[in-house]
């Protein structure tokens, strides 16, 4: 499968889940891949085993000034026509009355603040490509509301309404914009979101035939490689053993 040959990705939060298995399969399909997260340990690690194909970037997406300053700072053989936003994170569980600001500030900084910068960064560049695309993971949580969903939920849907506003803004050029919007996947989100509770965290997906970041990274593949005049706005995905459940009264 030499499908994304002669192309390049840039994918935000390459060390672990989706994003690590995005860039995998883009490589696999030839691609080369900026990889950008801050554990540079783990993208170094991506990096040794495909040969001249990775650049390692040790990137948080909520330093502005590293984001503003990197299209100029990629190598020559690593501008990007392919950006995947996927870097992302939950913080807590609890109900709106007792959230943790600081957790709340943290989503907010780099769900919705660092994926626009990250965005913004590089849309000029793309706009001026005959062909490019950007890739935003939303969540299902972006859609359907849950106990304790609330800022995280949000955050996801400004990554839905911003994607959807995206493409009316770059109508006429070839740039392509999807939000793919994952349900219950099993990577290391439920482990940062419970602050490293393992126990916590693998409660999540007991019993439970999971998503996998691959799974994801393969409908990902499936949107880039459809012809150049087909875009996907939006991609909802759940496992089979996922379902919206009914609204719910509290009755006085
Ligand atoms: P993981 O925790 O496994 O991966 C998250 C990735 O985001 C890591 O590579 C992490 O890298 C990166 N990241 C977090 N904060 C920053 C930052 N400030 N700067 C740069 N990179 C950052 O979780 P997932 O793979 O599941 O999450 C990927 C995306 O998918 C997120 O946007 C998440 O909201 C979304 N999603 C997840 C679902 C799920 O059920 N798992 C369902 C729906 C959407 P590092 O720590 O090295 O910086
Ligand atoms: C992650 C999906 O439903 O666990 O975005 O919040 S959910």
């Amino acid at each position: 499968d030499k499908s994304f040959e002669g192309r390049c990705a840039l994918v935000t939060g390459a060390t672990s889940g989706i994003g690590r298995a995005t860039a995998e399969r883009l490589l696999a399909g030839g691609a080369k891949v900026v990889a950008a997260g801050r554990r540079t340990d783990r993208l170094e690690g991506l990096a040794a085993g495909h040969e001249g194909r990775v650049y390692p970037l040790t990137l948080d997406v909520t330093d502005a000034k590293a984001v503003a300053t990197l299209p100029a700072a990629l190598p020559k053989g690593f501008a990007p026509d392919i950006l995947v936003n996927n870097a992302g994170l939950a913080l807590g569980l609890g109900g709106a009355d007792e959230a943790d600001l600081d957790q709340w500030d943290r989503m907010i900084d780099t769900n919705i603040r660092g994926l626009v910068h990250v965005t913004r960064a590089f849309l000029p560049q793309l706009k001026a490509l005959p062909r490019a695309d950007v890739v935003n993971i939303g969540s299902i949580a972006g859609t359907y509301p849950y106990p304790g969903g609330n800022v995280y939920g949000g955050t996801k849907a400004f990554v839905r309404q911003f994607s959807l506003n995206l493409r009316a803004d770059l109508l006429g050029s070839k740039v392509r914009v999807a939000c793919v919007e994952p349900g219950m996947a099993d990577t290391e989100f439920s482990s940062v979101r419970f602050s490293g509770d393992e126990r916590k965290a693998a409660k999540v997906y007991e019993g439970v035939e999971a998503l996998t970041g691959e799974d994801i990274a393969e409908v990902i593949a499936n949107l880039l490689a459809l012809p150049p005049h087909v875009v996907v706005n939006r991609v909802e995905v759940m496992p089979v053993q996922q379902a919206s459940g009914p609204l719910s009264v509290s009755r006085g």
